[in-house]
């Protein structure tokens, strides 16, 4: 990837304005896909004069937004913007001749756009315009930002976090209910980071309810449940769709048919063979950038995605919640799966969130 590692500017403001950027970008979070989360504020004389961001593919980048709140005022003011501006006509013209057009004098620029479309040009028209650019300000927290989106830029596949709960002494929840293995806000809030959330249908079939993001006006991820070789599809019919939410059904050949049988109305897309990669690829070709598997209890479901996933490098992320309960019961039934994964976590990025809740403990492959 484009990286330059050092920044040119290690300013203060700079590192305060950008992360205000970064904060603006969020407000789309879940909603920007394909397309990454950029936000961009507008500064003159110290002061703010103009902030947007990009809420959506196909609507204006953030840059369009900030200018048009600033008017004027942005002529000799500095653009910071969390992703290089771009300089090709996409779904929308090049920001790059709107901060031109605009007369800014300078432009801060968080990290450069990995797209091979822009990949710099972003930044070497506005330099050959006579504006003064820096970038690589606070760029890990706006490669962060956008790590799913990165991902998918440089390999071509969504960005894949694996999620489950254990107990303080390591048993993989399986036995202890869905209000056990979902406590914590973290997982609303997780939710809504993800373009798509797999599920098996065991997972869900205890309380016949698809988990959603409770975050107020939060963007829902796509539910996908996955189905093959399953006895009774007809529990699939007795889940509690709500016309809001979004939710298909991977089904093997058999089971579509028996699921059709049951018309349940929800959407199916059939596959010879449901495997890791044809999920991504699926994923993918709908323009996802990040796809969250939910184990909650059923690994088993699961287990064949994470062997295929862990020798092809197709695994990214495990969010892994420690819960506060004791498991009098034998530990021993850890899957192996996990236990593989869990070689391969990079320990110096663990990062753990504390609530009153629980430990989540966040990890990269
Ligand atoms: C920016 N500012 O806010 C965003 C950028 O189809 P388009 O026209 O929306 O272009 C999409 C590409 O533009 C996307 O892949 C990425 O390279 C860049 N996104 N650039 O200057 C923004 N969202
Ligand atoms: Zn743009």
């Amino acid at each position: 990837g484009v990286t330059c590692g050092v920044a040119q500017q290690e300013d203060t403001d700079d590192g305060f304005y950008m992360r205000r950027c970064v904060e603006l970008a969020r407000t789309a979070i879940g909603c920007t896909s394909p397309n990454p989360m950029v936000g961009c504020v507008i500064v003159k004389d110290g002061k703010v004069v103009g902030e947007g961001f990009h809420p959506k593919a196909g609507q204006p980048h953030a840059e369009v937004f900030a200018l048009r709140d600033a008017g004027d005022l942005a002529e000799n003011a500095t653009a910071y913007v969390s992703l290089e501006p771009c300089n090709h006509y996409g779904r929308t013209p090049p920001c790059s001749e709107a901060l031109i057009k605009a007369k800014v004098k300078r432009v801060v620029v968080g990290m450069v756009d990995p797209n091979p479309i822009v990949a710099s040009r972003g930044l070497d028209r506005l330099r050959d315009a006579g504006i003064d650019v820096a970038t690589c300000v606070e760029e890990e927290l706006c490669r962060r930002l956008n790590e799913a989106y990165i991902h998918r830029m440089l390999t071509g596949n969504p960005f894949v976090t694996i999620r489950y709960s254990i107990s303080v002494n390591g048993r993989f929840l399986d036995q202890l209910g869905e209000g056990a293995a979902t406590s914590g806000g973290y997982y609303s809030q997780l939710l809504q980071e993800y373009d798509a959330v797999i599920l098996s249908p065991s997972s869900i079939m205890e309380n016949v309810s698809i988990p959603a993001s409770k975050e107020a006006g939060a963007n829902q991820p796509l539910r996908i449940i996955i189905a093959r070789n399953i006895s009774s599809p007809i529990k699939i019919s007795a889940l509690t769709v709500e016309p809001t939410d979004k939710l298909i059904v991977f089904a093997d050949k058999e089971t579509s048919v028996e699921l059709e049988r049951a018309q349940t109305g929800i959407e199916t897309v059939v596959f010879d063979q449901i495997s890791l990669n044809a999920i991504l690829e699926y994923c993918n070709s709908q323009g996802m950038c990040s796809v969250l598997f939910d184990l909650k209890g059923n690994v088993s479901d699961f287990e064949e995605f994470l062997q295929d996933g862990i020798e092809q490098n197709l695994l990214q992320k495990i969010v892994v919640e420690v819960l506060p309960l004791w498991d009098e019961n034998d530990v021993r039934n850890f899957p192996v799966a996990l236990k593989d994964l869990g070689k391969r976590l990079k320990v110096e990025y663990l990062q753990p969130k504390i609530s009153n809740e629980s430990v989540v403990l966040e990890g990269y492959l």
